[in-house]
């Protein structure tokens, strides 16, 4: 326990204006009273909200915690009476004011805003630009992040910055577009980022562009090897079809006996050439 004070005490605090703290959400933030060590005679009042309300106390010996809502949360400095509030939540966000009763009165406030956990954003290509072009040596590709507020979202070519957006209330849906080259050597960076911390996602052209393209290719290359089978089925039918048909038809002149010849006979034979005549009778052959 505590129970030596060092008795010469530097009372001494800076500021009068109120401090704006940024924390993240279930992260710590100690409120610090700017003072070196707590005279003897100092009572620290920590009070928070509109109301003010009393959510800790630090004289001499004591420390008291009244406000329920801080429950197990708050923590004080035995030295200097800054206070620590330890998990904290959207509930815990606002106003707190420190007050010095003492030798000399003094007071300070705070202003406790806080951030949530950003995502890490997400890099995919953006199939919807450019179908046209497949040919083009371009890959559109699109960065985004979900359920964010109070974010900016930028690309970046190695440092410089190439395009951002931002969000201010809602939580929403960002996303940002960017074009490369598939043989672009630059490093690209995605970053989404808050007042007080930032995500990024770099860019793998050959990851992101490449792979894609080769799963989007595959489909297509199994498409042609199917129909190059059909095709040659379809014509070594044809072809034995009509060879078939040539030496029946011999065989049909050769006896002279025309009603047999009903599977290969032209519709209109005089005009149309043999192959021709053959290959329109090939459906009513199936
Ligand atoms: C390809 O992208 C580059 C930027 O990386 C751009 O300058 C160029 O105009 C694009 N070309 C086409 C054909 O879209
Ligand atoms: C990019 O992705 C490819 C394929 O997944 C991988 O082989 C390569 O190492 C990656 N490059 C970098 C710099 O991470
Ligand atoms: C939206 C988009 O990226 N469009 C591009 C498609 O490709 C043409 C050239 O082929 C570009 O001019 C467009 O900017």
């Amino acid at each position: 326990m505590f129970h030596v004070f060092v008795l010469f005490c530097l009372c001494c605090w800076t500021s009068v204006f109120g401090d704006s703290v940024s924390v993240m959400e279930g992260d710590s933030v100690t409120l610090n009273t700017d003072l070196t060590e707590i005279c003897e005679d100092d009572d620290i009042l920590w009070k928070y909200g509109g109301e003010n309300s009393l959510i800790a106390e630090i004289n001499k010996e004591k420390q008291t915690f009244p406000d329920e809502r801080f429950r197990d949360r708050l923590k004080l400095d035995h030295q200097t009476g800054s206070l620590t509030i330890t998990n904290i939540r959207t509930e815990h966000t606002g106003h707190y004011e420190l007050e010095i009763n003492g030798p000399r009165w003094s007071s300070k406030t705070f202003s406790v805003s806080l951030y949530a956990h950003l995502p890490i954003p997400v890099i995919i290509r953006d199939y919807s630009q450019n179908l046209s072009s497949p040919s083009s040596q371009n890959c559109s590709l699109v960065c985004s992040a979900v359920n964010v507020n109070h974010v900016t979202l930028s690309w970046y070519k190695g440092n410089s910055l190439l395009s951002s957006i931002s969000v201010s209330d809602l939580s929403i849906s960002l996303s940002l577009p960017l074009e490369v080259e598939y043989q672009d050597k630059n490093t690209y960076s995605c970053v989404l980022n808050n007042p007080i911390s930032h995500q990024i996602k770099h860019l793998n052209i050959t990851q992101v562009c490449q792979i894609h393209s080769d799963h989007q290719r595959l489909p297509l290359f199994n498409i042609v090897l199917i129909s190059a089978a059909v095709g040659s089925l379809v014509i070594v039918a044809v072809v034995g079809i009509c060879c078939i048909c040539r030496k029946y038809r011999k065989s049909v002149q050769t006896q002279e006996d025309r009603s047999h010849s009903a599977l290969c006979k032209p519709t209109t034979r005089q005009k149309k050439s043999k192959t021709e005549a053959v290959y329109e009778n090939v459906p009513k052959k199936r």
